[in-house]
């Protein structure tokens, strides 16, 4: 009985899934997949967060699977504005302790800026494997 996964369990995994996407739950449960893709597997295991501290982006290059969302934190006691290069994403002006997050459906790279502070440089990396089927 206590080797199946209990509803509790079942619960913390669907609210994973929403956070972390359908890739990295799957990486966990088909170890034999990360092997295919073990950049993916060792960035969906880091937490999809960037820190704004002291001016700059933490870490200042971020490698997710596509479906992931991204939670931009703003540390500084000065506003910050995060801006995608090509426009796909950007946030109002955040001040201290404010958040903003993008959900990164296509893969590619994105580099952003701070556009109050466009010396403050970022970049997010989404490889494939949000599609991944049930199979
Ligand atoms: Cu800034």
């Amino acid at each position: 009985m206590l080797t199946t996964i209990n509803p509790a369990q079942r619960r913390r995994i669907a609210l994973l899934l929403g956070a972390v996407g359908v890739a990295s739950l799957l990486a966990v449960a088909l170890p034999e997949l990360t092997a295919a893709g073990e950049a993916v597997s060792a960035a969906a295991a880091s937490p999809a967060a960037v820190k704004i501290d002291n001016f700059a982006f933490t870490p200042a290059t971020l490698t997710i699977t596509a479906g992931t969302t991204v939670t931009w934190k703003n540390d500084d006691d000065s506003p910050h504005r995060i801006g995608d290069k090509n426009g796909t994403f950007k946030s109002a002006a955040l001040d201290t302790d404010d958040t903003f997050s993008h959900t990164f459906a296509a893969p590619g790279e994105y580099p952003y800026i701070c556009t109050i502070h466009p010396y403050m440089a970022g970049k997010i990396i989404v490889k494939p494997g949000g599609k991944t089927s049930s199979k």
